[in-house]
């Protein structure tokens, strides 16, 4: 298993000017993104949604790379937006999964058979040409400046340590200096998009 802080800092080398989506590695990403403009921390949101969001970026925006940090516990909750994500293949998208085996953030419950499921085989069978899974950061640092050289949509398993939480959510420190609608105001200005 790998730190999800440690990986995010090697995979920042290769962000380029892509649109990152950090997910539930959000907290430790806003302190080291060189372009937060670029960026679409969404908090904690329902759960399941992040691959779909991440798919509907990616196809509004077929001229910038996106990359999902998604997770385990999300993505067993919609596991067939995989075919949708497949089956509309952008070549810009970028799918990492943070698995860390359970529910940290609602404290550390067990995800369905954690140790077993192999998100990147299920990924593959879905219909993505190109899947990885890592259990290391050593193989992560390797491998990640020819995944990121390569298109889309590629998905890319990796097991990370449960940061767990058992703080009631309203008492934890709020990571977020932006809201939902600031952070997707400053991409659309960011971008030049109209609003
Ligand atoms: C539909 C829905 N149910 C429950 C929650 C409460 N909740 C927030 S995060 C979380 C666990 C998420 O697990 P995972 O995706 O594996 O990420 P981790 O917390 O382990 O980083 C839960 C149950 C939610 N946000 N949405």
């Amino acid at each position: 298993m790998m730190q999800t802080a440690e990986m995010l800092k090697v995979f920042a080398r290769h962000r380029g000017n892509a649109i990152v989506i950090p997910g539930r590695g959000g907290k430790h990403w806003i302190g080291m993104s060189d372009k937060p403009n670029r960026d679409l921390p969404m908090g904690d949101p329902a759960m399941g949604g992040h691959a779909m969001f991440g798919l509907g970026v990616a196809l509004a925006r077929p001229q910038d790379r996106v990359i999902l940090f998604d997770s385990e516990g999300d993505l067993q909750m919609s596991m067939g937006v995989l075919a949708t994500i497949a089956d509309q293949a952008p070549k810009n998208f970028y799918h990492f999964l943070l698995d860390n085996e359970c529910y940290a953030t609602t404290g550390g419950q067990p995800v369905p058979n954690a140790k077993n499921v192999q998100y990147d085989e299920i990924a593959r069978a879905s219909g993505y040409q190109r899947t990885y899974a890592f259990t290391s950061l050593e193989e992560f640092t390797g491998a990640i400046g020819d995944i990121m050289s390569q298109a889309g949509p590629v998905f890319v398993a990796m097991k990370v340590m449960p940061e767990i939480s058992n703080e009631a959510i309203g008492r934890r420190p709020r990571w977020q200096t932006r809201s939902r609608t600031q952070v997707i105001d400053d991409l659309q200005k960011e971008l030049g998009v109209a609003t």
